[in-house]
């Protein structure tokens, strides 16, 4: 692909992004229920239209909000609120003084074929499968890294596998632009189309995706959830439930197509204890998912449901033996390092499953659910997810589990968050803090915690900041960008992904959403074109070299699939 050249800010607008003086809004558009805002240049004016995309025809006007800083962008902004318009159809807002907005579209299942697309995004970035052009069209390639001959590193060696030993450790996702997989990276992705699918059973069991195993009587998330699974199977050492962190070559392959690489053989690296918690961690919740599914699973999966929760006690005994192994890259090994000095989080994520899919109290007693707080959840930090699987199955929950805690904990965090939405000039949870490497994906993961609290409880609040979390990453943020690769008017074009970038199409791989802003332009000293703007929610950079705003990643992707699946169940016609 084309790199986007252009070294002055000017020529990126031009090129990309949206300037200050225009309207933003989610590029996708609504469900008929949906709260419906735009973020509109304070300069314009104090009323707004919604026109008719074909024609121009007024359908609804009101009064802009008051003027607001949003300090990320060091910009002041109105709010425009159309919820009130829930007529089906192809719109554009109109104020004086600024160009007609992008069209948006109103229509139930708002993001049906958004979140088929980011579901195949996971089938697209396959190691150790080809991908034939009947289902992968113009983005069919070849196998690569078939990983059926990996070496044991020095830092992994053991008395039954010494350093040098062959093992096989096929399957999996390339863990983002790059082409290594992650044990810790792959826990929070899976988990959460795991999660996806455990909240929102017949969405995905009306969700055709287009994946070769597509018609085995398994949803197509769960079929792409078990590619993951096989080679998160294969990380365990059988020998003492260990988990290797990861699989990796020494150095990042070139920016060649996933069956030309450049670097070498690849190794299994050191076990860790965060790779062992976050592995027994989807484990236990991936037996229970799986279970009912037993008759359809053959072959190598027959009695997989078993064989995972087996897994997940023995990778938790290492870690109850090993607390406190964590990782940092051998001094030969450059690759990605997903390490995490705080394992807190990952044991209580992991006692909370394993307590849920075996009824034992002795792992809710483990938790320590009296003293684990909730946050947001991140590659790092993951008690998140206990506290969302324990809301999940509060009825079921034994008598040892306290429910009202569970519910205080997802209720008090959503309403931290919802202040945060309702307090911003964008209308958005993101804080001037939350511009970090991947900032897009703390929008959708902070709405998807908003979405558990709506669970409970059913508070407008809730449902409306969750939307305006995926608003943001779909068109109203400050560089006007849907953030997701072949969505809405403006949508990056230069990914940091390899196959993107070496599989000779211009429009990079679907349904990729990328980092995102934040300001601290790891990059930059590798960028020939230059950032618009330090300001964190204005940097960003639509060019491959841009590695901190411009990638994309497993873990990212997966709050976008269960965002989008969420809405349009949760703001749809029967809920
Ligand atoms: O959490 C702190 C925050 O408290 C602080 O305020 C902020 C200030 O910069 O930094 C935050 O930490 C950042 C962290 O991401 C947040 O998750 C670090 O600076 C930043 O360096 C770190 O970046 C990670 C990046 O790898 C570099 O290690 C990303 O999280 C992580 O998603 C990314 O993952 C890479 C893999 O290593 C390799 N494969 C691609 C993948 C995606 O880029
Ligand atoms: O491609 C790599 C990407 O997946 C990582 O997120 C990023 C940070 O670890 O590193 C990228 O690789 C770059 C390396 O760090 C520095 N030299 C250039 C590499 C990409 O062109």
């Amino acid at each position: 692909m084309r790199r986007a050249g252009a070294a002055l800010a000017l020529l990126a607008l031009l090129s990309g992004g949206a300037d200050a003086a225009t309207i933003k809004l989610n590029q996708l558009g609504f469900a008929p229920a949906a709260a419906k805002l735009a973020v509109v240049p304070a300069a314009a004016a104090t009323s707004f239209e919604v026109v008719r995309a074909d024609g121009g025809a007024t359908v609804l006007s009101g009064a802009l909000g008051a003027p607001l800083r949003w300090q990320p962008s060091a910009e002041t902004v109105r709010l425009a609120d159309f919820s009130s318009l829930s007529t089906p159809g192809s719109y554009r807002l109109k104020v004086a003084g600024a160009p007609l907005s992008d069209a948006f579209s109103i229509g139930p299942q708002a993001y049906r074929v958004l979140n088929a697309a980011a579901l195949r995004a996971y089938y697209l970035a396959r190691a150790g499968s080809a991908i034939p052009a009947s289902l992968g069209g113009p983005y069919a390639r070849a196998l690569g890294h078939p990983d059926d001959h990996v070496l044991v590193h020095a830092s992994a060696a053991s008395p039954g596998r010494p350093e040098g030993s062959v093992i096989a450790s096929a399957k999996g996702w390339y863990d983002a632009g790059d082409y290594n997989k992650y044990v810790v990276n792959s826990g929070i992705s899976t988990y959460t189309l795991l999660a996806a699918y455990e909240h929102f059973p017949a969405y995905f069991a009306a969700q055709k995706v287009g994946l070769p195993e597509s018609g085995n009587g398994l949803p197509d998330i769960l079929n792409e959830a078990l590619w993951n699974l096989d080679w998160m199977l294969s990380m365990q050492d059988p020998a003492d439930g260990g988990v290797y962190h990861k699989l990796t070559n020494k150095r990042f392959d070139a920016f060649v197509m996933p069956d030309r690489p450049t670097s070498g053989p690849r190794y299994v690296v050191q076990k860790s204890t965060a790779a062992a918690l976050d592995f027994s961690a989807v484990m236990a919740t991936a037996a229970r998912v799986l279970a009912p599914f037993e008759h359809q699973l053959a072959g190598e999966h027959a009695g997989l449901p078993a064989r995972m929760l087996a897994a997940s006690e023995a990778a938790w005994k290492w870690a109850e033996a090993h607390p406190a192994v964590v990782f940092k890259n051998p001094p030969d090994i450059s690759t990605g390092e997903y390490g995490d000095a705080d394992l807190a989080d990952e044991r209580e994520w992991a006692a909370a499953e394993l307590y849920i899919s075996t009824g034992k109290d002795s792992y809710y007693a483990a938790m320590h659910a009296e003293r684990t707080p909730n946050s947001v959840p991140s590659w790092g930090q993951v008690q998140g997810l206990a506290w969302i699987s324990l809301a999940q199955h509060m009825a079921q929950l034994g008598p040892a589990a306290d429910r009202k805690l569970i519910a205080s904990r997802i209720d008090s965090l959503a309403a931290t968050l919802a202040g945060q939405w309702s307090g911003s000039a964008y209308k958005v949870s993101l804080r001037q803090s939350d511009f970090i490497w991947g900032s897009n994906a703390v929008a959708l993961n902070q709405a998807m915690m908003l979405l558990q609290a709506y669970r409970l409880d059913a508070r407008r609040a809730y449902l409306d900041a969750a939307q305006s979390d995926l608003d943001y990453v779909l068109g109203r943020n400050a560089v006007g960008y849907a953030f997701v690769t072949g969505f809405g008017t403006r949508s990056p074009m230069h990914p940091h992904h390899r196959p993107s970038a070496a599989d000779g199409v211009a429009a990079p791989v679907p349904g990729w959403l990328v980092g995102g802003a934040q300001a601290g332009q790891q990059d930059k000293a590798e960028c020939k074109a230059a950032y618009p703007s330090s300001l964190p929610a204005l940097s960003y950079l639509d060019d491959q070299c841009s590695y901190s705003t411009n990638e994309v990643a497993i873990n990212w992707n997966a709050p976008l699939v269960y965002v989008t699946a969420a809405l349009d169940v949760l703001t749809g016609p029967a809920k």
